[in-house]
């Protein structure tokens, strides 16, 4: 152990009984390698001393029991690979939406309509998500779609916000790890644009290694096709992306400008850069065939490195991280990370960079400093800004206006307000924040570390989603909310923005591959008890009514692959049915009105029974059937 840290173990167990330990700890050690380093986090308040500032807060956060709350709040579920929907103001969790994980209670991941989304070929278990986002009109929510990153396997996924079920994932080729995801905004969400992190060499057939031919690109798909629409070519890496409110211009931040493979390497520069582009010029040059393609794929890639018409890297200091639009559509601001500042780029000056007519630099308008490690920034839409320290770990609301005076040489004070989180916050966000409906309500903190904020539940624990009220002068922190691995981001949205189907219809695309085959064998889903024998492959068609399967007993031979259809016919709202085989891997939900199916090998001879597992009716054990497997 070294000294320095031998020293912090005995302030740690000094400070212990004062409830100051992890945070001193933490800032400590994490501070290795920031530029500017100021003092440490600022007053540790008491937990009492919290529970007097939730009272006091303005907005109401008690949500009693039948009460329902004001906003939807989507989470990333992190490397868990899901969606999760949660109340706000009462942080309660009302949904998991499976999307790159298998899930099985909804059966995400074993059915065929899931497969026919992932991929029947899909081998991939696992997703890494972190930014949620929710299509737009003119710069508001529309709640038709949102979109969701997975980092690890290099996707893109869209869930149907009427049904709140995943129905469109795009593997995105040429590239590496697709980390930052944001939508274009105006006039409505043509793009979903996003950010492979990591370069890698072209092709990457293991005939070159070299970090020096090797790049990364930003992706732009269609929102309504899923397809990718163009990429582009970039220098450096690409970290976080957002979009304005002109539809002109998107921005990433690249904190290996170094183009470093280890990490000291990445912490070279003093500045890295926000890349911008420039939309308009993009799909002209795809227009005009001014492209290649890369590899197999026939997506138009157009090089946007350095001197190109079609971007321009801002630099920024050092290893940028968020860059966040403000909702007044003026700003870029991109948080520095390794710096204590952010920096301010004004959306207005963009034309002139472009057409050359001022430097890159004159676009920065304010560089406010605003403490130890900056991560992500979010707004009131009354001209403040939030921005999490990481290292210091605090909130700090500062006012966007009086940065700007001040880089401009005035002497006035930006810093409103620091508020202690716990610990160690990533992602911020304000109620409506990157929309033109930013409220100024709630602000949610997504802390990675909660330390002792929660009983604890062995080595790992869970993340701390706090909410703080911002309606006021002062942050107050409200809550705490314990998530499980790990939320990098949120966004809340009026609930009044979205709209959900209570039943399935039964024209629902979600199930019409089913259909299609029912139709094939010439059968209606609604209607038919049915078994259909095609060779080995054996299609057992059947209704559902609560609390009995229109099938109770079929028959099959070794070595069949079976597909089950269930079609509910329930019409009655929450009775959703399930069906799991016993020892064969099988479950999954059916809603009312929906048609699941799923198709697995029956491999061994003798009795197997199904059931519902959704509890459905007071004779939900009742609902059963046989599954007789003849000998081969
Ligand atoms: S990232 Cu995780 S805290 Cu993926 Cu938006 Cu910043
Ligand atoms: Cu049907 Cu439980
Ligand atoms: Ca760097």
């Amino acid at each position: 152990m070294s000294k320095d840290h031998e020293q912090d173990h005995k302030e740690l167990a000094k400070t212990e009984h004062l409830g100051l330990s992890r945070r001193r700890f933490l800032g400590a050690t994490a501070v290795a390698g920031v530029a500017g380093v100021a003092g440490l986090g600022g007053a540790v308040m008491s937990r009492e001393a919290f529970a007097a500032a939730a009272k006091e807060a303005r907005n109401n956060i008690h949500v009693g029991p039948g009460e329902l709350d004001e906003y939807y709040g989507f989470w990333s579920g992190g490397h868990q690979g899901e969606v999760r929907v949660l109340g706000i103001p009462s942080m309660r969790e009302l949904m998991r939406i499976p999307v790159f994980n298998v899930d099985s209670a909804t059966g995400w991941g074993l059915t065929n309509e899931s497969k026919d989304v992932l991929g029947h070929d899909n081998t991939f278990l696992n997703g890494d998500c972190h930014h949620p986002h929710i299509s737009m009109t003119d710069g508001r929510y529309d709640g038709k779609y949102l979109f969701i990153n997975d980092k690890a396997n290099t996707r893109v996924a869209r869930i149907r916000l009427d049904i709140m079920k995943c129905d469109k994932i795009t593997h995105i080729p040429n590239v590496q790890a697709i980390h930052g995801l944001r939508l274009q905004k105006v006039p409505y969400t043509k793009y979903v644009f996003c950010n492979a992190e990591y370069v890698i060499p072209h092709p990457n057939d293991g005939s070159d290694f070299s970090m020096e031919n090797s790049y990364t690109m930003f992706n732009a798909l269609d929102a309504e096709t899923m397809e990718v629409a163009w990429q582009v070519i970039v220098d450096g890496n690409l970290d976080n992306t957002d979009a304005d409110y002109t539809g002109k211009y998107a921005a990433s931040t690249c904190y290996n400008s170094e183009k470093a493979k280890e990490l000291a390497g990445t912490m070279r520069n003093d500045r890295d850069w926000v890349v911008v582009f420039n939309v308009e010029r993009i799909e002209q040059a795809v227009k005009n065939g001014d492209f290649k393609t890369v590899g197999d794929s026939k997506v138009p890639v157009v090089d946007g490195r350095s001197k190109s018409p079609l971007t321009r890297y801002i630099p920024v200091p050092k290893n940028p991280h968020g860059v966040n639009t403000s909702p007044d559509g003026k700003y870029f601001i991109a948080a520095g990370k390794l710096s204590p500042t952010c920096s301010v780029i004004a959306i207005d000056k963009l034309d002139d960079v472009f057409d050359d007519k001022i430097e890159l630099r004159d676009v920065i308008v304010a560089e406010p400093e605003l403490g130890l490690g900056p991560l992500h920034t979010t707004y009131d839409g009354r001209g403040n800004a939030y921005t999490t320290l990481f290292i210091d770990s605090q909130i700090v609301k500062w006012n966007i206006a009086d940065a700007i005076k001040h880089y401009n040489g005035e002497d006035v004070n930006y810093l409103r307000q620091k508020l202690d989180v716990h610990y160690q916050p990533g992602h911020n966000h304000a109620s409506l924040t990157e929309s033109r409906d930013a409220d100024g309500k709630w602000l949610v903190v997504l802390s990675k570390f909660s330390k002792d904020r929660f009983l604890p539940v062995g080595p790992l624990h869970p993340e701390n989603d706090q909410l703080i009220d911002i309606s006021g002068d002062e942050m107050k922190l409200v809550h705490d909310g314990p998530a499980f691995a790990e939320p990098h981001d949120c966004i809340m949205v009026r609930r009044d923005q979205i709209k959900t189907k209570k039943i399935y219809t039964r024209d629902d695309p979600y199930f019409a591959s089913a259909r299609a085959q029912a139709e094939k064998d010439g059968i209606t889903l609604e209607g038919d008890n049915k078994i259909i024998r095609d060779g080995k492959k054996v299609r057992v068609y059947m209704t559902s009514v609560a609390p009995i399967y229109g099938t109770t007993e079929f028959t099959v031979k070794q070595g069949d692959e079976v597909t089950v259809y269930v079609t509910n016919l329930d019409t009655i709202e929450d009775v959703t049915h399930g069906f799991s085989v016993v020892n064969h891997g099988v479950s999954m939900e059916i809603s009312p009105q929906q048609t699941s199916s799923v198709t697995f090998v029956a491999d061994k001879p003798g009795v197997h029974w199904y059931y519902c597992n959704w509890f459905c009716h007071a004779l939900h054990m009742e609902m059963t059937g046989r599954m007789l497997v003849e000998k081969a």
